[in-house]
C-alpha cells in the first residue's frame, strides 16, 4: 500500500540517484539517432542559484526530456562561466583566492542544480577557468592572429587612475569609477582587438536567416551593427583661420541632401583638428579636458547637455565657395564614428537643433513635409526628419530627398581637389572592433610575449597553456599579474633574449563565445574541438537564456563561430539555430515604515476582507506591500530556490515557474502560487493511485471495442497528448501546464463517475490505465521525480525518463460530438452534448432528460422546444 502523501523530500534524491547510477543522461557522440542540442546559457558561479536560473534550466530540461522521448540523441550539457571580476573583488574583500572562491561556488551551485533533477550530462562539465579549457582558447587566439582576425592597436579607454585599470563604459558612473569613485580619464592604450567589424555586413545579412530567433533580438542586433549609407565629404578650411598644416575637414553624412541647411561644423573633442586648435588656445584646451572627463558611454553622450566651443576656424561650403561655416568642438560628436566630424543641419537633426538653439545660430529648413506650405514652414524646437520636398536649396529645390542625395553625391564625387574627389559614397557601421584586453588577473592570459628585438612573439603552441600563477596578491589595486615578481619574465621564444609576457587577460566574453562548441567534445586534448563532433552537434538547436545577452554574448558568439570556421575549428557560421529568451521571475517588495526592505520570508501575509496585509513575522509590525519587481538583492524580494526545494520539492518549483505566464514574459512568484502547485502535485499522486486501482482490473489485451465512457477517457488522453506535444515544441510551457490540469480533471471526473464495481467494464479499465500512463508521461518533462514515482505506482516497467513519447491515435482527435447551450424561458440553464449529426428530434429528446430541464418542467410537457441547429436549444416551459 502506498501512502496518500507524495513525499518529495524522500522521492527526489532517490530518483536522482537512480538516473545517475544508470547513466541515462550521458550522451554518446557516436549515437546513430538524429541529434538534438539544447543548451541554456551557462551560469556565472556567483555562489548560489536564483529563481531566474530555476526558470531557465527548467525550460531547457523540459525540452531535453521531451526530445529524448521523441527519439533524439540529446546533448544537454552544463558548465561554468568562471572567470571575471567578482572573484577578484572577493579576493580583495575577503582575502580568499579567486580560484578557491570560484570552485567553492561551483561546488555549491552544482549541488543546487542537481537537486533540481535536471537531465544534464555532467560528464561534459566545463569551467572556463580550467587550464584544460583556456589552453584551447589561447590556441585559437593564436590561430586567429595568424589568420588576420586579431589586431593590436591604440584605442581610447576609460582609465581608473586609482584602481589602475580599464573600465567598461558601463562601469563609469557620472564620470567616476564605479569602485574607486575616482574621476575617470580617457587614455590611449594599446590593446588587442578581434576584428569583428570585418564581419559587419555578413553578421547583418545572416540575421535574416535566423528565423527561429525572437524578432526583438534580431532588431537589437541590426541596430547594434548599425549600417548606414552616406557620403564622405572633404570640406576645405579657410587658410586664414586654420592652424598651420590643417587644410581640410572630412565629414561623414547620411543626409547630403541637407547641405544647404548647414549652419555649423562640429568636431569631436579628441579630433586632431581640435588638438591643433587648442595648441594656442588655453580656453579651448580646458573645454576639451572637461569633455573628456565626462562619461564616454553612448547613453551619457545622448543625455548630456549639448556643449560646444567655437574654434574660430571656418570651413568652406562644398557647394558654394563663398559660404563659410564656423567649426565648433562639440561634446556630442564621437571620435570613433565616421570621421569624428559633421556638418550640422539643425532643421533636420535634433542634436544639431538643440545645439544651435543654445548658441543662437538659427536654422533654415530645407525639407518641406508633404502638404505644408514652404513659405510658412518653420522649425523651432523639434527637428523634422521625415520625408518631403527640397526647399531653400537652389538647384535641389523641388527634388525628393533621395533625388537630392543622388544629385549632391554625383556632383561632389566628380569634382576634385588636390587630385582627389571631393566626396565618396561610403557605408559605415556602428559596430566597433572587439577590444578584449583586460588588466585583470582572473581571466585567460593572452598568449604573446613582448621582445625588444622581435616585437610581438606568439607563445609557441607547445608551450600552452600560459597558466595563471597562483601566488598573487590582491592587497593593492592594479593587475596582480603585472606586479608578480617573476611570472612575466620569460625568454623570447624567437631570439632567446629576456622578454616580457603579456600581462593582460582576455575579456570574459571570449570564454563564453565558444563553450557551446567545446561541449560537443570536451575531452579532446590536442585541439579546441574535434571536427567530427562539432559538425555533428552544431548548431545548437535550442538555446535558452536571458534577453540581457541579446547583443554582446550572442553577437560575439556569432563572430567567434565564423572565426572558428575560418581557422578550421568549426564548419558553420551560425551557432544557434533556435533562440528563446525567457522572462524574469518577479516578486512583490516589502518595506518597513522606515523604508527598509525586508525579505518575503520575513513577512506573513494576512487577508483582511478583500485586501492583503503584511506584517513582520518577528514583531508583528505592519509592512508596506510594494510593487512587483525583478528579484534583486537590493530590494530583498528574493526567494531562495533551496528553501522552496526544501519545503515543497523541486518538482513543485519547476511546475510553478512554468505555469501562469507565457515563458517569454515575467512570472510573478507568490507563496499562494507555489502552494497551488504543491497541491496539484498531491492531487496527481492521489489520482494516479486511483488509476492504479482500476488499472489492476484492466485486461492485458486491448479490447476490440470501447464504450462511450471509455472512449471519452481515451479522447481526453489523446487530445491532451496532441496539445502538450505541440506546445512543448513551440515552447509554450504555460499552455502545457493548462492542458495537463484540464486532462487530469477530466480523468478524475471519469473515475469518479464510476458508481459500483459492476460498472467498471474492462474497456473502461483499459482506457483509464492508458490515460494514466499518458498523463504521467505528459508531466514527466516538467515534474520528472513525481513522474517516476507515479510510473512505478502504475506498475510500469523501467524508468519513465527513458520511455518513448506516446503516439497519438489520430482517430481519437476527431470531435464527433457537439455541445449546445440550453435555455429555459430565455435563460441559459444547461448544456447538452449530442452527436454532431443528431437530428432535431434526437436533440429534443436529449434535452428533456437533463436535470435542469426536468426540474423546470416539473413533470409537465414543455410548451415548445426550439432547436437552432449547431447553435442553441430553447425550451419554453
Ligand atoms: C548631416 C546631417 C543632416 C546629418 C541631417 C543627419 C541629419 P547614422 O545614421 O547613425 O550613421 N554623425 C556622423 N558622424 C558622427 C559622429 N562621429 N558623432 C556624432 N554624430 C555623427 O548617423 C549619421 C549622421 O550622424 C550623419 O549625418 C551625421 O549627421 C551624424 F539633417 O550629417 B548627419
Ligand atoms: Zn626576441
Amino acid at each position: 500500500m502506498k501512502s496518500d502523501r507524495y513525499n518529495a523530500r524522500d522521492a527526489e534524491p532517490r530518483w536522482q540517484k537512480t538516473w545517475d547510477s544508470q547513466g541515462i543522461f550521458a550522451t554518446k557522440n557516436d549515437d546513430p539517432r538524429p541529434k538534438y542540442y539544447v543548451l541554456e546559457m551557462f551560469p556565472y558561479p556567483s555562489g548560489r542559484i536564483h529563481m531566474g536560473h530555476v526558470r531557465n534550466y527548467t525550460m531547457g530540461d523540459v525540452v531535453a526530456r521531451y526530445r529524448r522521448a521523441k527519439g533524439f540523441s540529446v546533448l544537454h550539457p552544463m558548465g561554468w562561466d568562471a572567470f571575471g571580476m567578482p572573484a577578484e573583488n572577493a579576493a580583495m574583500e575577503r582575502k580568499v583566492h579567486p580560484k578557491a572562491w570560484t570552485y567553492q561556488n561551483i561546488a555549491a551551485m552544482k549541488a543546487q542544480l542537481q537537486s533540481m533533477g535536471l537531465s544534464l550530462d555532467w560528464a561534459r562539465e566545463i569551467a572556463t577557468c580550467d587550464p584544460a579549457y583556456y589552453k584551447h582558447q589561447q590556441a585559437m587566439f593564436l590561430d586567429f592572429l595568424e589568420a588576420g582576425l586579431v589586431e593590436r592597436k591604440q584605442s581610447k579607454v576609460n582609465w581608473d587612475p586609482v584602481d589602475n585599470t580599464v573600465l567598461a563604459n558601463e562601469q563609469v558612473i557620472d564620470g567616476r569609477g564605479w569602485r574607486s569613485g575616482a574621476l575617470v580619464e580617457q587614455r590611449e592604450l594599446t590593446q588587442w582587438f578581434f576584428k569583428i567589424s570585418d564581419y559587419a555586413q555578413d553578421l547583418l545579412d545572416a540575421i535574416d536567416t535566423l528565423d527561429r530567433w525572437p524578432e526583438k533580438v534580431r532588431i537589437m542586433q541590426r541596430n547594434w551593427i548599425g549600417r548606414s549609407e552616406g557620403l564622405f565629404i572633404r570640406f576645405a578650411l579657410d587658410p586664414k583661420t586654420s592652424p598651420s598644416g590643417e587644410t581640410e575637414l572630412d565629414v561623414f553624412t547620411t543626409r547630403p541632401d541637407t547641405l544647404f541647411g548647414a549652419k555649423f561644423m562640429a568636431i569631436a573633442p579628441d579630433h586632431p583638428l581640435a588638438k591643433a586648435a587648442a595648441a594656442n588656445n588655453p580656453k579651448l584646451a580646458e573645454f576639451i579636458a572637461e569633455c573628456k572627463r565626462r562619461g564616454t558611454s553612448q547613453a551619457e553622450i545622448d543625455t548630456a547637455e549639448k556643449m560646444g566651443f567655437d574654434t574660430g576656424i571656418k570651413a568652406v561650403h562644398p557647394l558654394d565657395p563663398a559660404w563659410h561655416l564656423p567649426v565648433y568642438v562639440a561634446n556630442f560628436i564621437l571620435m570613433d564614428y565616421g570621421t569624428g566630424a559633421i556638418f550640422g543641419c539643425p532643421a533636420h537633426d535634433q542634436r544639431d537643433l538643440d545645439f544651435v538653439n543654445k548658441y543662437g545660430l538659427g536654422n533654415v529648413p530645407v525639407v518641406c513635409p508633404p502638404g505644408q506650405d514652404p513659405k510658412t514652414f518653420v522649425i523651432t524646437d523639434t527637428a523634422y526628419d521625415g520625408d518631403g520636398t527640397l526647399i531653400n536649396s537652389r538647384f535641389l529645390d523641388g527634388m525628393t530627398i533621395d533625388q537630392a542625395k543622388e544629385d549632391v553625391a554625383k556632383r561632389l564625387e566628380n569634382e576634385t581637389r588636390n587630385g582627389k574627389p571631393v566626396a565618396q559614397r561610403q557605408v559605415n557601421f556602428r559596430l566597433r572592433d572587439w577590444g578584449i584586453s583586460r588588466q585583470r588577473y582572473w581571466g585567460c592570459p593572452i598568449p604573446v610575449i613582448h621582445c625588444e628585438d622581435c616585437g610581438i612573439v606568439p607563445v609557441p603552441k607547445s608551450d600552452l597553456p600560459v597558466q595563471l600563477p597562483e601566488d598573487v596578491t590582491f592587497d593593492r589595486p592594479g593587475n596582480p599579474l603585472d606586479r608578480h615578481p617573476t611570472w612575466k619574465n620569460v625568454p623570447c621564444p624567437s631570439c632567446g633574449k629576456p622578454a616580457r609576457r603579456e600581462t593582460d587577460t582576455m575579456d570574459t566574453f571570449v570564454d563564453s563565445s565558444w563553450y557551446f562548441a567545446r561541449f560537443t567534445d570536451p575531452w579532446v586534448a590536442d585541439a579546441p574541438t574535434s571536427r567530427k563532433d562539432v559538425d555533428r552537434w552544431l548548431p545548437v538547436d535550442q538555446y535558452i537564456g536571458g534577453i540581457e545577452h541579446a547583443i554582446l554574448h550572442l553577437l560575439y558568439s556569432r563572430f567567434f563561430t565564423r572565426a572558428m570556421k575560418k581557422t578550421g575549428h568549426a564548419g558553420l557560421d551560425e551557432p544557434f539555430g533556435g533562440l528563446f529568451t525567457q522572462g524574469m521571475v518577479v516578486h512583490e517588495t516589502y518595506r518597513k515604515a522606515d523604508g527598509e526592505f525586508v525579505m518575503p520570508s520575513e513577512v506573513s501575509i494576512v487577508a483582511e476582507g478583500d485586501a492583503r496585509k503584511a506584517v513582520l513575522k518577528t514583531t508583528g509590525e505592519p509592512i508596506e506591500i510594494g510593487g512587483i519587481e525583478k528579484m534583486s538583492k537590493s530590494k530583498k524580494n528574493t526567494v531562495d530556490p533551496d528553501d522552496i526545494i526544501g519545503a515543497y520539492g523541486a518538482d513543485t518549483a519547476r511546475w510553478f515557474v512554468l505555469s501562469d505566464s507565457p515563458p517569454e514574459r515575467d512570472v510573478i512568484w507568490t507563496e499562494e502560487g507555489v502552494q497551488g502547485s504543491w497541491r496539484f502535485v498531491q492531487r496527481l499522486w492521489r489520482l494516479i493511485g486511483e488509476v492504479a486501482g482500476i488499472a489492476a482490473k484492466a485486461p492485458a489485451e486491448r479490447p476490440a471495442e470501447f464504450g462511450e465512457k471509455a472512449l471519452s477517457v481515451r479522447k481526453a488522453a489523446h487530445g491532451a497528448l496532441a496539445k502538450v506535444s505541440d506546445d512543448i515544441e513551440k515552447l509554450r510551457f504555460n499552455r502545457c501546464v493548462a492542458h495537463i490540469y484540464e486532462f487530469s480533471n477530466a480523468l478524475s471526473a471519469a473515475i469518479g463517475d464510476v458508481g459500483s464495481p459492476a460498472e467498471l467494464t474492462p474497456d473502461f479499465a483499459f482506457a483509464v490505465r492508458e490515460a494514466g500512463g499518458i498523463l504521467v508521461q505528459l508531466f514527466a518533462p516538467m515534474m520528472p521525480h513525481l513522474a517516476e514515482e507515479c510510473w512505478a505506482a502504475l506498475g510500469q516497467p523501467g524508468l519513465v525518463s527513458v520511455q518513448p513519447w506516446p503516439e497519438v491515435e489520430a482517430a481519437l482527435l476527431v470531435e464527433n460530438t457537439i455541445t449546445l447551450p440550453v435555455q429555459i424561458n430565455g435563460k441559459k440553464r444547461a448544456d447538452v452534448t449530442v452527436p454532431r449529426d443528431a437530428g432535431n428530434s434526437d436533440i429534443e429528446a436529449a434535452v428533456l432528460t437533463l436535470d435542469a430541464v426536468k426540474k423546470a418542467l416539473d413533470g409537465k410537457a414543455p410548451k415548445k422546444v426550439i432547436v437552432v441547429p449547431q447553435r442553441i436549444v430553447n425550451v419554453v416551459a
